[in-house]
């Protein structure tokens, strides 16, 4: 679920129901038929509209939740685009180099210019990062990348030299990058 405070207040919503319904049984039995159907188709309800609300979201193109995101984690600022300074430099995240032994990262060692900017794209099926092997992504870090996703680093902030990158779901993908 991406949105753990919505499932929280779900849960609470169900739990809370639960004790009431406990409660009445211990003190009106006769009323616990009545209020236990009323309780149920409202929880019914809820969980469809979340799902739909949820489906909408993942949808991408209905924003109705984002107001009501908004509202619980505070208002998201929309992402700059960065434009990139001096050349930009290309790894593939190959196809299948989830399997171990396959090629993962193309190019293998990647040389590029101090102020290049590097574009790592996932073009496998499944999830990778890039993460530098050093301080464990201490360096850099792109995070979970699904299928499809790029990961951009500016050169210009990190010192000449050499650096192992791996990716934390596949530890086996192990590559080079040297900034000279
Ligand atoms: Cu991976």
């Amino acid at each position: 679920m991406s949105h753990p405070v919505e499932l929280i207040g779900l849960l609470l919503a169900i739990v809370i129901q639960v004790i009431i319904i406990v409660y009445l049984a211990k003190k009106r039995p006769s009323l616990v038929k009545r209020v236990g159907s009323i309780f149920a188709i409202v929880a019914v309800t809820g969980i469809i509209m979340w799902s739909a609300f949820e489906f909408m979201h993942t949808d991408g193109s209905m924003h109705t939740n984002d107001f009501m995101i908004h509202h619980q984690i505070g208002v998201k600022e929309p992402t700059k685009e960065v434009i990139p300074e001096g050349k930009i430099f290309a790894i593939q995240i190959l196809k299948d180099s989830f399997q171990e032994g396959n090629p993962d990262y193309a190019p293998d060692v990647a040389v590029v210019s101090h102020g290049d900017t590097i574009q790592w794209t996932n073009e496998d099926s499944t999830i990778h990062t890039v993460t530098s092997k050093s301080g464990f992504g201490k360096i850099f870090d792109s995070r979970s990348m699904n299928s499809g996703d790029v990961f951009t680093l500016n050169t210009s902030n990190l010192a000449v030299g050499e650096y192992e990158y791996l990716c934390v779901v596949h530890p086996w993908m192990v590559s080079t990058l040297v900034i000279e």
